[in-house]
């Protein structure tokens, strides 16, 4: 209950400042540890979804960080809550998505005696998150609060995590709220962009990879006009797809996992790589093996908004220190050489896209979830959100899925099993009336899958499209290549997924056959409800040109395996 005395309580002034800041959504798991800020939520305009596990609640405020470049938030109750929670926060770190986590603490007087739950925030996610602190004074909440909307969202955006001492959130303090925040754009020189058109005038074969955060709708069509004036070839990096329209003439591929041979041939023969956004971390440079490190063979022109990323890893020929919202923007200033050097590249490297991405490859089984993916992209609207989590099953989405818009792939690139459910339900929360569809393994989504009865309990009609192939299947595919014939640890006994669905109160419905999805897929649609639409897989199927026999085999026949990951 609020005073009239003008004074709040620690957990009023917090909630006051997350509404100052544009929150609108937070998600969280109770706890008595953070009782005072819970009650303040009673009467603020933002709304707070219950989660039934934290590291939902943590993906759920990451993807709302991912998708909206504003900090996503999650509050949690000290000790196992905020240990629970910690798989969303290194997934904001590893995705470069700005999210705060609130975090119960024990009492100020009880602090060092290990106290019920009581953990040393700083010291447990000092090296995954951007910034850890415990606020001590009420009075301080707006400084510190405005400081974490900045710091999650500057440079290179990331997780913040706030502890909240019990005793502090109920003291009262006569404080005034700070001013909302804006994240800080990062322009490029005007010395950079004069540099990066020399480079391009005299390049012969050049591509651009986009990845990484601090894109918005604007940038991604600003850079589309680039690419046509400049009829530059450009691939979305892992997970990223959602950067670049892929039925765009200049859109050259998904550059994540197995690409395309000739997309991997293209970047590998180019003399100008423009790298926007992304860190060219392990997955798209596949084992970091594509650029020579520290010195890249062909040139490559590094734009990213933190500076710390820079020179990191590849000392680039050219470094832009800028956002690639801002990046974008300026780019429009570029003029293109006369001549275009690689005049037709882009045509021919969509065309490699299309080819390799057209048909779904022949499976063993009954299902094929090529085919089903080829069914998805013909059949949802172009503003549909695919959501998904990690697994072999992703492969079908990277390589047959046309993502369309921006915000309409939301995947770890830090591969995190589970994350495809909780985003989806934050996606929903996010856009009601969009179509938002989870493309799930069975060890994936089984992670995070109690969640399904928050989506009943607020209504989020999300369809799951559950690949159950019985395996943890990458692993079993690894396994095979490594230590062929030696099975441990990768079967799975699953749970009856349409009866799983129907107990939380949702829709569930089985396929056996590919030819049965379209209708079982618009029954899932038709019930308004969360479903399930439970695919069975042969686990045979693993990757959309590979058998489990068939690398098996290969494996024995070369000796063993205990060769190399890959
Ligand atoms: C949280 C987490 N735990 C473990 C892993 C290691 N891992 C990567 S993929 C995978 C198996 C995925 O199984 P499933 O979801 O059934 O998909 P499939 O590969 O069978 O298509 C595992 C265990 C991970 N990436 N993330
Ligand atoms: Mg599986």
């Amino acid at each position: 209950m609020r005073s009239n005395d003008g004074s709040r309580t620690g957990g009023e002034i917090l909630i006051d400042q997350l509404a100052i800041h544009g929150v609108r959504h937070a998600f969280c798991v109770p706890g008595e540890s953070y009782l005072a800020a819970l009650d303040a939520f009673h009467d603020s305009p933002i709304a707070l979804t219950v989660c039934r596990h934290e590291s939902a609640a943590a993906i759920m405020a990451e993807a709302v960080g991912k998708t909206t470049g504003r900090p996503g938030i999650c509050f949690v109750t000290r000790g196992p809550g905020a240990t629970n929670a910690s798989a969303g926060i290194h997934i904001a770190r590893q995705d470069s998505s700005p999210m705060i986590v609130f975090v119960g603490q024990v009492g100020r007087s009880m602090r060092e005696r290990e106290a019920f739950q009581e953990l040393d925030y700083r010291a447990v996610f000092g090296s995954i998150a951007k910034w850890v602190t415990e606020i001590d004074d009420p009075a301080r909440i707006p400084e510190l609060v405005s400081r974490a909307f900045h710091t999650a969202c500057n440079g290179r955006p990331g997780p913040v995590v706030i502890a909240l001492p019990e005793d502090m959130l109920i003291e009262r303090a006569m404080v005034p709220d700070a001013a909302a925040f804006e994240p800080v754009e990062i322009w490029p020189g005007l010395t950079d962009m004069s540099r990066l058109q020399k480079l391009l005038w005299a390049a012969k074969r050049p591509v651009v990879l986009v990845g990484g955060s601090r894109w918005s709708e604007a940038a991604t069509a600003a850079l589309a006009r680039f690419a046509e004036r400049f009829a530059l070839p450009v691939a979305a990096t892992f997970r990223r797809g959602h950067l670049f329209d892929a039925l765009h003439p200049c859109f050259a591929g998904d550059f994540g996992i197995g690409p395309n041979p000739k997309l991997l041939a293209r970047v590998k023969g180019a003399d100008l790589v423009l790298l926007i956004g992304g860190r060219m971390s392990e997955m798209p440079s596949q084992g970091y093996t594509l650029f020579d490190i520290p010195e890249p063979q062909m040139k490559l022109v590094h734009v990213h908004p933190g500076a710390d990323e820079l020179g990191r890893v590849y000392h680039p020929h050219l470094a832009i220190n800028a956002a690639p919202t801002a990046f974008c923007s300026a780019l429009e200033g570029l003029q293109p050489p006369n001549e275009i050097a690689w005049k037709g590249e882009a045509e021919v490297a969509h065309a490699d896209y299309l080819s390799w991405s057209e048909q779904a490859t022949a499976v063993p089984g009954g299902v094929n979830l090529g085919e089903i993916l080829v069914w998805l992209r013909e059949n949802l609207p172009p503003d549909a959100i695919l959501t998904n989590g990690a697994g072999n099953f992703a492969a079908w989405i990277h390589r047959f899925y046309r993502v369309r818009e921006f915000g309409c792939l939301v995947g770890a690139t830090s591969g995190s099993m589970g994350y495809g459910f909780p985003a989806a339900l934050a996606m929903q929360t996010l856009h009601p009336d969009r179509a938002v569809v989870c493309i799930a393994g069975d060890g994936d989504f089984l992670m995070t899958g109690q969640d399904f009865s928050t989506a009943v309990q607020y209504q989020l009609p999300v369809i799951v499209v559950l690949a159950d192939n019985g395996i943890y299947g990458t692993i079993r595919m690894h396994q095979e290549r490594e230590y062929p014939g030696r099975v441990i640890a990768t079967e799975l006994k699953n749970p009856d997924f349409v009866a799983y669905a129907k107990a939380f109160g949702g829709f569930g419905v089985q396929v056996e056959s590919t030819a049965d999805f379209p209708a079982a897929f618009a029954a899932a649609r038709k019930s308004g409800l969360p479903a399930i639409v439970h695919l069975k897989i042969d686990p045979e199927a693993i990757t959309p040109t590979a058998t489990l026999t068939g690398i098996r085999e290969k494996s024995l026949a070369g000796g063993g395996g205990k060769t190399h990951r890959s």
